[in-house]
């Protein structure tokens, strides 16, 4: 038997026509006309046509194929002919044809609803749709860290069990740890704080958790991180690199994956307007201002949830950042704007499209009384926060640093409509299994 031939490979390589492949993989679908069964194998790199003539490989086999499911593993050599019928051009005309895995009766057929698909999530992976999406979120995993390498960034490891709330009480996973109890981690933030004092550019990819009481197409309860914090960086230094990052992530996508994004019927020129830096900026009044002008109700001092976001969005045709909000809607860490201390020096970015918030991030106080305040301000019991108060207490230094969501980045580059399909597991209320 020959070497194992990629499915990509036998459809895109030179000089292969004519040859013998091997191949293996899935049955993508399956037909059997006359004596001959066609059958599509679908591997993760593309799927062919394989011919299994009865004459040559036996009645029995193709009585086989008839009535075998969806999704049973083969494996199948032969030579490779030219075949303008066949998807991709090619088929593979089978001299060998062997079973592995069967299947019977696959569950998915097309049609199904979407929380009996949820149900059958560890199957429906398999699907082309969900597959390509997974293709770019590991261009989007790779680039992230390529850019912080490149760039002289340390990666750290920070933990998931923590003790305490940074982004607020109410969206706490609260979990037995031996006889106290812990919280899982809503993000590395603070502990990305201690380590600059060390290694001064830090950065880590972890998963986060927030207990979201609403479901919404946005929010999981589980989900992927990508944090930077940096010693002597001023907000507006730690919005370049953001800008920068997220510029690279796009580039590389665009490099790698246009057959995803082809395939997921992607229209790529918003997502290249996004490689030209720097992105436009407004402050939170001008959004109000912004917001009020198109007649939705909303005053100064407000949050923005995701339906002020989306009106925000169609402003603009690239991400673009909203910096200064009131104190009130944000964290304890941020500082505070010296010229206005109403206002804190966060920034969000915000993609465009609808898609909202992708990247929260902001200046920190570096002040022991004014974090110590802001503690107490916000209801928290500074006692908690001890260990991160020390951190002001020892060569306190002015630092920035921000939180990219990863899916919320995927489902903008790919132009998907719910975020539970940028993660193969997604977790949100009401959803532990599988
Ligand atoms: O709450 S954030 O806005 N900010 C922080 O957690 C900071 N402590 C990060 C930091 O400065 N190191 O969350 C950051 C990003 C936000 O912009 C979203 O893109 C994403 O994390 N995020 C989420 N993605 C998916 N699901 C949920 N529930 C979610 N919450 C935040």
């Amino acid at each position: 038997m020959s070497e194992w031939v990629s499915i990509s490979r036998v459809l895109k390589a030179e000089g292969i026509v004519g040859g013998r492949v091997c191949i293996r993989g899935w049955i993508y679908r399956r037909s059997v006309v006359g004596g001959k069964a066609f059958v599509r194998v679908r591997d993760s790199t593309g799927v062919i046509q394989v011919v299994v003539d009865k004459n040559r490989l036996g009645t029995g086999l193709v009585k086989r194929l008839k009535d075998i499911g969806l999704e049973a593993s083969v494996k199948a050599c032969g030579v490779v002919v030219e075949q303008p019928r066949a998807p991709g051009g090619r088929e593979v005309v089978a001299d060998y044809f062997e079973i592995v895995g069967d299947s019977r009766d696959f569950p998915i057929k097309g049609g199904e609803g979407i929380d009996y698909l949820l149900d059958k999530r560890h199957l429906w992976i398999r699907s082309r749709r969900l597959t390509e999406i997974m293709k770019v979120k590991h261009t989007v995993l790779k680039a992230g860290r390529e850019y912080f390498i490149r760039n002289g960034w340390w990666e750290v490891t920070p933990p998931i069990l923590t003790a305490s709330a940074v982004e607020g009480g109410a969206t706490l996973f609260p979990v037995k740890y031996f006889d106290k109890t812990a919280y899982l981690s809503q993000s590395a933030q603070l502990y990305l704080e201690a380590l600059i004092y060390s290694l001064e550019k830090v950065w880590s990819l972890t998963t986060s958790f927030r207990a979201e009481k609403s479901r919404t197409r946005r929010h999981l309860a589980e989900y992927w991180h990508l944090e930077a914090e940096a010693a002597w960086y001023h907000m507006e230094d730690m919005m370049r690199v953001v800008e920068e990052l997220v510029s690279y992530i796009v580039r590389r996508v665009l490099e790698e994956n246009m057959e995803q994004l082809e395939f997921l019927k992607r229209d790529t020129r918003i997502l290249e307007n996004a490689l030209e830096t720097p992105y436009p900026r407004i402050r939170y009044d001008e959004a109000i201002e912004i917001l009020q002008g198109k007649g939705v109700s909303i005053e100064w001092g407000d949050d923005l949830g995701a339906d002020e976001e989306r009106v925000l969005t169609m402003e603009f045709d690239k991400p673009f950042f909203i910096t200064h909000f009131p104190k009130e809607i944000k964290s304890f860490y941020m500082k505070l704007d010296k010229d206005d201390p109403r206002l804190a020096l966060g920034f969000d970015l915000l993609a465009p499209e609808g898609y909202g918030e992708v990247v929260g991030g902001s200046e920190r106080e570096e002040d022991l009384e004014k974090l110590r305040d802001r503690i107490i301000e916000q209801g928290y019991d500074p006692r908690d926060y001890e260990w991160y108060l020390d951190l002001r207490r020892y060569g306190s230094v002015p630092h920035s640093g921000f939180g990219l969501g990863v899916e919320r980045l995927v489902m903008w580059i790919t132009g998907i409509d719910h975020i539970r399909d940028a993660i193969p597991f997604p977790r949100f209320r009401g959803r532990i299994y599988p």
